[in-house]
């Protein structure tokens, strides 16, 4: 009798590690989402509190205590960017997910609008009334339809009713191709009008014609199912996550996404995601769940088992090893201009460009702070930022890059083209 419960402990721990070691991996991915919230200098991410708050294992005091960075920095921010007549739809509604994802009494937050105190939400609407007229007369939102839908989604999970002609707005843009951006921006732009839209039919809300709302979230599964590539990616690497999270929010069936599962694992297993972004996009994906989950979140009873240790930063190895690397700056008017430097090879692009203004010979160039990292927004005096709807697009031997400027590595020799274009 002995010898049986022993051998049926034994079995019992046996199946337990085999299970928890096949949970490493998003133990591993959340530990280094909370570790990123210790980044010294950058501004509090949002899209890190929602994936931490969505994940099944929690460091509570830690969560908390990143809640109040939000609180206090993102706040400000936002609130800095109201002051400068800045759009802030995407950032607001990022935060008000964010607040939610914390359970948090949202009308107890405001922000300063022409010196009056005004609700987070009431901007937030205001905000997409503001985007829904410039998509009237311009056929665009000022932002793009991505950080729109946020908007929507945000209002929907906490429970404000979207006023139709909004909704409209974005049910339109999808059955009229107006989503656009190239092929894989485009899926990330899909997934989160997927997600909003679906919050909407889940909410029975009043859209002008459910039929067309249907309509809508048929095309954009259909899209996002076709996107799958050989490899099981849906559009990249980088809007597998968003996609698989909304087709889980459409309830679509797990065979549908299973091979996008496992083509985040395998790429997280080789380390592609890194960039604390990334990895909040990915990791309610990897644990079934999406952004409509915020909406019954309760915060009761939460787990309290993730340990913070300091994960081990990997020193940055400086190659002895030079490769070349030719920069092309193709300016708005077509006019090209050809640079050479040599860098020690593994260095991100951000360091060869470094490096290349360094040496003074007529290459300068500016980046911008974003929630993905550095943003290149001038080079050789020439702005392409959102507000000029201008972007410097960064290609690799002709093929454009899938990772910005502080992320990308140069390895070997290469062409690097630099090209404004709009959008
Ligand atoms: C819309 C969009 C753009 C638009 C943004 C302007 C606009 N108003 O439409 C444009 C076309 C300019 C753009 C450019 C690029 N993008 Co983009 N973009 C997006 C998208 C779909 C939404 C971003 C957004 O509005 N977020 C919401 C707001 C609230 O967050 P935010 O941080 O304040 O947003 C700003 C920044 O994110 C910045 N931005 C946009 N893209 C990128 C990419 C990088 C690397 C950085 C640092 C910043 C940045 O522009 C946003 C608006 O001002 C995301 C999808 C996603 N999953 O996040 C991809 C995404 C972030 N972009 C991506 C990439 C690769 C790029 C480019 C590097 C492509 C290229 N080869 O040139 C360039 C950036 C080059 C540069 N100059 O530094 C990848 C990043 C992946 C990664 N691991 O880094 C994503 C995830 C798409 C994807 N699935 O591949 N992008």
């Amino acid at each position: 009798m002995i010898l049986f419960v022993a051998v049926a402990l034994i079995a019992l721990t046996a199946g337990k590690t085999a299970c928890a070691s096949g949970d490493e991996l998003l133990l591993q991915l959340n530990k280094e989402l909370l570790q990123s919230t210790e980044a010294s200098g950058s501004l509090p991410n949002p899209s890190v509190h929602i994936a931490l708050r969505l994940s099944t294992h929690h460091n509570l005091l830690k969560e908390s205590q990143n809640l109040n960075q939000l609180k206090t920095k993102l706040h400000d921010d936002i609130q800095s960017s109201i002051n400068d007549m800045k759009p802030v739809v995407g950032r607001l509604a990022l935060y008000v997910l964010a607040l939610k994802a914390s359970c948090q009494d949202l009308s107890s937050f405001t922000l300063s609008v022409n010196e009056m105190s005004e609700p987070l939400l009431t901007h937030l609407k205001k905000e997409l009334e503001t985007e829904k007229r410039n998509i009237a007369s311009k056929q665009r939102p000022k932002t793009n339809y991505y950080q729109y839908s946020l908007g929507i989604l945000a209002l929907c999970v906490s429970g404000v009713r979207v006023s139709s002609h909004i909704s409209h707005k974005l049910i339109h843009a999808v059955q009229h191709g107006q989503i656009k951006h190239d092929v894989s921006l485009c899926i990330d732009s899909h997934a989160m009008a997927g997600m909003a839209l679906q919050c909407l039919k889940d909410a029975r809300t009043t859209v002008n014609n459910e039929a067309e709302l249907n309509k809508a979230l048929a095309t954009i599964k259909k899209k996002l199912l076709e996107s799958e590539r050989a490899d099981g990616h849906m559009g990249n690497e980088f809007s597998t996550g968003l996609a698989v999270q909304a087709l889980l929010a459409m309830g679509s069936y797990v065979k549908e996404h299973a091979n996008s599962v496992e083509a985040m694992r395998a790429d997280a297993r080789k380390g592609t995601y890194h960039n604390p972004m990334a990895i909040s996009q990915i990791l309610p994906a990897l644990q079934q769940r999406s952004y409509l989950d915020l909406k019954s979140k309760d915060c009761h009873d939460e787990d309290d088992s993730l340990i913070w240790n300091v994960l081990p930063v990997q020193p940055e190895v400086q190659s002895n090893v030079l490769v070349h690397v030719h920069v092309e700056v193709v300016k708005a008017t077509g006019l090209i201009s050809d640079f050479l430097v040599d860098v020690p090879s593994g260095s991100s692009l951000l360091k060869a460009l470094t490096l290349l203004q360094d040496q003074q010979i007529g290459f300068t160039f500016e980046k911008e702070e974003s929630l993905w990292g550095p943003f290149l927004s001038r080079v050789n005096g020439e702005w392409a930022r959102q507000s000029d709807r201008r972007y410097w697009k960064i290609s690799s031997d002709g093929n454009a890059l899938k990772e910005g400027m502080g992320d990308y590595k140069i390895d070997a020799d290469q062409k690097i083209t630099i090209k404004n274009i709009d959008y």
